[in-house]
Parts: structure tokens; C-alpha cells; sequence
């Protein structure tokens, strides 16, 4: 079969187009972990208040470390916030993030971290980061959600891990 010169050098250049985007892909996989969300887990959304780990007064940044000695933190996302509203974490440790969504689709989001994934209603979401640097951080629902979405936000504070101190009982907030 003959292929044209001209059309031999685009197929090279579709070729090394998709080799391109296919590395891009592995490479913030595996340097960035960067992965979609691989975690299925499946809540009553409409009954969160009435769950085991949702309730009102389980969320938060919880009282005791997991068994790896990662820092777990559970926020509810609901029309128009993240709850609880601040939420005060270490540096430098482990952050299991679980959310859970009280009525439609939300988005949690923190910029230039990545920290981000969706939250779909009926499904607990679940992210492991690491915050190098202490600081503020503003949580935000990326996910259209209604008319207050741009108002949907919660503050992190990331605090040096020597003046970190867990909170005493789960719930409990700054
Ligand atoms: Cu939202």
C-alpha cells in the first residue's frame, strides 16, 4: 500500500499528538497523584443527619487519628456551604478528606493544591492530600449548584503541626 509523504508525516504528528497526551496523563498520575476517584461508597443523602459518620455533631476534623496516623475530616456540602464552615488542620500529616453531599451535586475544590473532587449525592467522596505549608486556604464548590454556588466556601486553616492540637472530641471546632 502506498501512504503519501505528506500524509506519512501526519499520521507521525496524530501519532506523537496522542503519545504526548497519553505521557501527560501517567506523569500526573504518577508524579503529581493525580487519579480519578476509584472509591464507591453509597450514603442515604437525605438522611445525613441521621447516619453514623454524618451527623452534626461527628463532622469536623475528628478527635482520634486513623491507624496510619492520618488526620480525618468530615464536611457535609449543602446548598450554600461546606459544614462545618472552618475547619483547622496540621501540616506536613495526612488529610483524609470525606464528604458527603446533602441534596445536589457539589464540587470541592482548593486551589493550587490537589485537593479536589466531586461530591455526587448518594456517594461518600473520598481524598488523601498533604499540605506542605501552613496557611489559609479557601475550600470551594467548583460544581454549579444554584444561585448561592459563588457564595460556597469554606475556610482551611493549615496550621505548623507543633501548634496543632487535635480536637478533643469529634465535631468540635475552632
Ligand atoms: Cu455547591
Amino acid at each position: 500500500m502506498h501512504i503519501d509523504l505528506l500524509e506519512k508525516r501526519w499520521l507521525y504528528v496524530a501519532l506523537g499528538m496522542i503519545l504526548l497526551f497519553l505521557g501527560a496523563i501517567f506523569y500526573t498520575a504518577w508524579v503529581h497523584n493525580v487519579h480519578p476517584p476509584g472509591h464507591a461508597e453509597t450514603i442515604d443523602s437525605a438522611s445525613l443527619h441521621l447516619s453514623e459518620e454524618f451527623a452534626e455533631d461527628k463532622l469536623g476534623v475528628q478527635a482520634e487519628p486513623l491507624a496510619n496516623g492520618s488526620v480525618q475530616v468530615r464536611l457535609v456540602a449543602g446548598r450554600y456551604g461546606f459544614y462545618p464552615r472552618e475547619i483547622e488542620i496540621p501540616a506536613g500529616r495526612t488529610i483524609v478528606f470525606r464528604l458527603a453531599s446533602m441534596d445536589v451535586l457539589h464540587g470541592a475544590h482548593i486551589p493550587m493544591t490537589n485537593m479536589g473532587t466531586m461530591i455526587v449525592p448518594g456517594f461518600v467522596s473520598e481524598v488523601t492530600t498533604v499540605f506542605p505549608k501552613p496557611g489559609e486556604y479557601p475550600l470551594l464548590c467548583n460544581e454549579y449548584c444554584g444561585f448561592g454556588h459563588d457564595h460556597m466556601w469554606s475556610k482551611v486553616t493549615v496550621i505548623a503541626p507543633e501548634n496543632w492540637h487535635a480536637p478533643t472530641k469529634g465535631g468540635q471546632q475552632p
